[in-house]
């Protein structure tokens, strides 16, 4: 019999297995895959890579090379420090899997099954699939439009306020569901694909993007009566990121699109997401040549106001690269070598400054946009995981605000010219032990800063959020779940006017939305119901047009 590699990726949200190299056509169960002893058959193999991509992939990586969490190859890379996963054996995975790690690693038991952690356990031991090409004839084989432009209404066609629509991801149902903002009716629950992550609008707000782990992005519009999915196409098999074109004159023209894997950025017609260009990721780690990176993710992109750019970055080489899309066919790309792993950011209240979170360095690097270059790189502490960030302002000056995973923190770093300018000028924790935060979130309106803990073990803190006063930084209240609903909360979400923040309830077993008043910081209403389900990141179309955080 020839050899032949499987190779299992997911497909329109749902895995796929592909035969390379043989000449048979791989049958259900028909071939055990084999490495010193252990066994998994097809139908294993099919659902341990789905676990991975949907549990695993995001730290550990797509090919399992290590990013944010280490490697998880059989045998240790060379150089690399920490073990083969042969080496840990069934014991030592299964007590990783099961209790998580100081390091941020989230506990799995009591989320994954029994059987599920036994068969990771398994899947880990051997050597991870491999990914095929996937470049601009494969995206254009996947993209449809299902209403072209010509047949599009040329204005709304409702009476609604679309700038307080929210689009909120059903993150485990792969649906997104836009809220009217201002009557909380829940007007369309659209099908997207497999665990979409983010949400971005268009330039005017008139489209919603998502963008999801199956590197589906999908494209609703909210002109029609109600709202409907127009375009659709799938940019890689795995992704994270999504943006438009902001810049004057270029309002609604360019989308850009970051690979998880393959590892690339992609840039799309933002009318009918027509696939434009792609450009792999793959280069140089910052700290020069030392070591070259295939596996270089895309993670948090961001479209300037102020120039044609996007800022795109390139999470395991820890560059931030400044896309010009004047020319969207051959794109000028500006690399700055900063630190890994570049996660998460958003801008300082000029816009002008990109601030992104470098996880395993400590660091929030600051990036001047106009000049593309870096302005500087601060430590902040362990995991800073800041979402977009908060702007607030107070006596200390305007500061950005980041929360950290690993530890109990918030930095407050001063943005304004004058003495302190790019450093911490003041840290503070909320009540309870350990990090795990993932979000803060404030509007220029409100007078409160709000942090979730949803990675945070403890189930009584993982099941709260925290709100600070703005301008004394002093903690003013623990909002706890209320009755009826059951999860942890996560991500924060004002609405246009700045008096409403809607919280997230998920990972539980009774899913809600919650939203308080920022005012009284009272329980003002709780969307649940059968079409709620595991909802993760809200977005507010205006605030998101505007980057408003
Ligand atoms: Fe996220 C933002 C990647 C886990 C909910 N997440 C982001 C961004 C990246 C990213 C790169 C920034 C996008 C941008 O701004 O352009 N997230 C990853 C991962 O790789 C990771 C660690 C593991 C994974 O496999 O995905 C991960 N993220 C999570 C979660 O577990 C969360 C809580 C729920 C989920 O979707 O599984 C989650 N991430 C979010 C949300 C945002 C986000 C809601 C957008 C925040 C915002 O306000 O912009």
């Amino acid at each position: 019999m020839k050899k032949r590699h499987l190779v299992y990726l997911l497909l329109a949200g749902s895995l796929v297995m592909y035969s390379c190299g043989g000449d048979e056509k791989p049958k259900e169960d028909a071939v055990e895959t084999k490495i010193e002893g252990i066994r998994l058959s097809d139908t294993e193999m099919q659902k341990a890579s789905e676990i991975y991509f949907d549990k695993c992939a995001g730290c550990h990586g797509s090919s399992r090379l290590g990013a944010t969490g280490p490697h998880l190859l059989p045998d240790a890379p060379e150089g690399n420090a920490a073990p083969g996963t042969k080496l840990l054996g069934d014991a030592g995975l299964r007590a990783f899997i099961e209790n998580g790690t100081p390091a941020g690693m989230p506990e799995w038991k009591g989320i994954m099954a029994d059987e599920e952690i036994t068969l990771m356990v398994k899947f880990l031991q051997v050597a991870p699939p491999v990914v095929p090409p996937f470049g601009l004839k494969e995206i254009k084989e996947t993209w449809k439009v299902i209403v072209p432009v010509a047949d599009r209404p040329t204005k709304p066609m409702h009476k609604r306020n679309i700038d307080n629509f929210f689009g909120v991801i059903m993150r485990d149902a792969g649906k997104v569901a836009i809220i009217d903002g201002d009557t909380k009716e829940e007007l369309a629950v659209l099908k997207t694909g497999f665990a979409v992550h983010i949400l971005r609008t268009s330039a005017s707000g008139r489209y919603i993007y998502s963008v999801g782990r199956d590197g589906r992005i999908t494209m609703i519009d909210t002109y029609t009566e109600t709202p409907t999915i127009v375009a659709e196409v799938r940019g890689a098999f795995d992704a994270r990121s999504v943006d438009v074109s902001k810049y004057k004159g270029y309002e609604d023209k360019y989308l850009v699109f970051g690979g998880y894997s393959p590892a690339h950025i992609a840039i799309f017609d933002a009318q009918t997401l027509e696939p434009i260009s792609v450009t792999p990721t793959a280069g140089n780690a910052c700290d020069g040549d030392k070591e070259y990176i295939k596996e270089a993710r895309v993670a948090s992109i961001v479209a300037s106001h102020t120039d044609p750019v996007w800022i795109c970055n390139i999470k395991e080489r820890g560059i931030v690269s400044i896309v010009d899309y004047t020319d969207p066919l051959n794109p000028g790309i500006t690399e700055i070598p900063t630190a890994r792993f570049l996660h998460d950011g958003g801008w300082d209240v000029t816009k002008k400054y990109f601030l992104v979170a470098a996880n395993a360095s400590n660091k929030i690097v600051v990036i001047d946009v106009p000049n593309k270059k870096l302005v500087t790189m601060i430590e902040t502490g362990i995991k800073p995981h800041p979402g977009r960030g908060a702007n607030i302002k107070n006596k200390l000056g305007n500061l950005w605000v980041t929360s950290h995973l690993g530890e109990n923190k918030l930095s407050f770093i001063k943005t304004n010219p004058g003495v302190g300018q790019w450093t911490v000028v003041k840290e503070i924790q909320a009540p309870g032990n350990g990090g795990g935060a993932l979000f803060v979130k404030t509007h220029p309106k409100s007078k409160h800063l709000w942090v979730d803990r949803t990675l945070n073990p403890d189930a009584v803190l993982n099941s709260v959020v925290d709100v600070f006063d703005t301008e004394t930084l002093e903690h003013k209240k623990t909002i706890t779940m209320p009755e009826g609903v059951d999860g942890r909360m996560v991500h924060m979400e004002y609405n246009k006017a700045g008096d409403e923040v809607w919280v997230s309830v998920f990972m539980g077993k009774i899913s809600a939305i919650l939203i308080y008043n920022d005012k009284t910081l009272e329980l003002k209403q709780i969307i649940k119901g059968d079409w709620v389900e595991n909802p993760t990141g809200k977005f507010n179309v205006y605030n998101t047009t505007h980057d408003v955080y």
